[in-house]
């Protein structure tokens, strides 16, 4: 298949890039190093560099004989779109082309403006170019749990049947987000939605939960090929930041209580997931949604299993408490269903021992790249 990958410099988006490739797709990988470019304006850079992009394709070439095409442009641009759209005519689109980080868009009114600006943006024009050159293309397209928030009900997996004086239907299930990030995902579903229904489009809305880990089938054995590995404030993922912390002797950073429960996924199963929903397309005039994470866990179990596991390997990793810089409720029910993927056949691969094991030896060898100032600086949300 023709697959079209939007985002493709990221942390989810180049390893999707050589799971689809070295399963025979032709791969196009689309990127503008927003994210690079984030963290050199604000001194975040993840724990070791990593080639661009173009050298990501020749290095994966020479390691795996496959080709992957780069293209470097602002998907905000609608000629530049276009141009991509009408020359690869992609049977399939993955879309992570969005500003990622929750902290980053509560930071500066020109930060929110960038999010709100850039993620919205590139969705409406992707939604643009599937109808003008590929309206056949199934798009898959990452959103987040963190659409749902944390309410006091189960949360189901996209939908919710309501019945109201007697009647029955059935909506997009209620979303109330924690930051403006989590809430452009919210718009980004809802604008994929509208069009679902206006132009018959098919699409996949991934809502993901935190991912963790660093190594893949792909580039294990070449540490070239791992995704940039994030660890500061504002890009990195809780678990992720704790490994570091405990490397470098750095009090695990809980906010406030600590029991803030979310769905998390190790990254190999971020690439199974998006895997299987290109394999299975929904219907046309379709939005088809799933939770995608494997495990909840609240902070508190997070920080309690790195510093066991660190303890074992001689570490001496503390807790910290921290005054929580984020407005989220720190203990709340969290029950939400991800029965779709496992029917699938998604075979999760839970956080065990061994995985943290794994991550703590890979931040040990980058331990001299770990700056301490970028790990808490306290961007508070209010
Ligand atoms: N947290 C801490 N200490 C830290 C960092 C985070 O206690 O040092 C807490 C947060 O307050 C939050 C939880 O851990 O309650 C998860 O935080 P996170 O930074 O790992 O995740 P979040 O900001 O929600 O964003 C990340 C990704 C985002 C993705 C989202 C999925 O950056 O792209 O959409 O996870 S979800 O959380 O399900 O919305």
């Amino acid at each position: 298949m023709r697959v079209l990958i939007l985002g493709g410099d990221g942390y989810l988006g180049w390893p999707t890039a050589m799971h689809l490739s070295a399963r025979g797709h032709e791969v196009m990988v689309v990127d503008n190093y927003l994210r690079r470019r984030i963290a050199r304006e604000e001194d975040v850079e993840p724990l070791h560099p990593v080639p661009n992009l173009h050298e990501r394709t020749r290095l994966w070439e020479a390691h795996s004989g496959y080709e992957i095409t780069p293209r470097i442009g602002d998907l905000n641009d609608w000629e530049f779109i276009a141009r991509i759209f009408e020359e690869f005519q992609p049977e399939a689109v993955i879309h992570y082309a969005e500003q990622p980080s929750a902290p980053y868009s509560m930071l500066s009114r020109r930060a929110g403006d960038l999010t709100l600006h850039n993620n919205l943006g590139v969705t409406f024009n992707v939604i643009y170019a599937l109808r003008e050159y590929a309206p056949d293309a199934h798009l898959i397209k990452l959103g987040t749990m963190g659409e749902y928030g944390t309410p006091n009900i189960d949360i189901e997996e996209g939908w919710l049947e309501v019945e109201h004086k007697g009647r029955t239907d059935t909506f997009l299930y209620p979303r109330q987000a924690g930051s403006l990030y989590h809430t452009t995902k919210i718009m980004d579903t809802d604008l994929l939605w509208y069009y679902v229904r206006m132009w018959d489009l098919a699409v996949t809305d991934l809502m993901q939960g935190p991912v963790y880990g660093v190594y893949t089938d792909e580039n294990e054995g070449d540490e070239r090929l791992v995704p940039h590995f994030s660890y500061d404030e504002l890009f990195g993922t809780v678990l992720n930041r704790f490994i570091v912390q405990a490397v470098v002797g750095y009090p695990l950073t809980v906010y406030g209580k600590g029991g803030q429960t979310r769905g998390y996924l190790n990254i190999k199963d971020t690439l199974n997931c998006v895997n299987l929903a290109l394999e299975n397309p929904p219907d046309i005039s379709d939005l088809r949604i799933f939770n995608q994470f494997t495990e909840t866990f609240n902070v508190n179990e997070l920080a309690d299993q790195v510093q066991r596991v660190g303890s074992n390997q001689g570490l001496t990793v503390e807790v910290q408490n921290l005054e929580n810089p984020r407005k989220e409720a720190e203990e709340h029910f969290y029950n939400p269903k991800h029965t779709g993927l496992l029917d699938l056949g998604l075979r999760p691969h839970y956080l065990t021992d061994e995985v943290l094991e794994e991550m703590l030896v890979y931040a040990l060898r980058h331990r001299e790249g770990i700056v301490q100032n970028r790990i808490f600086r306290g961007t508070r949300w209010v």
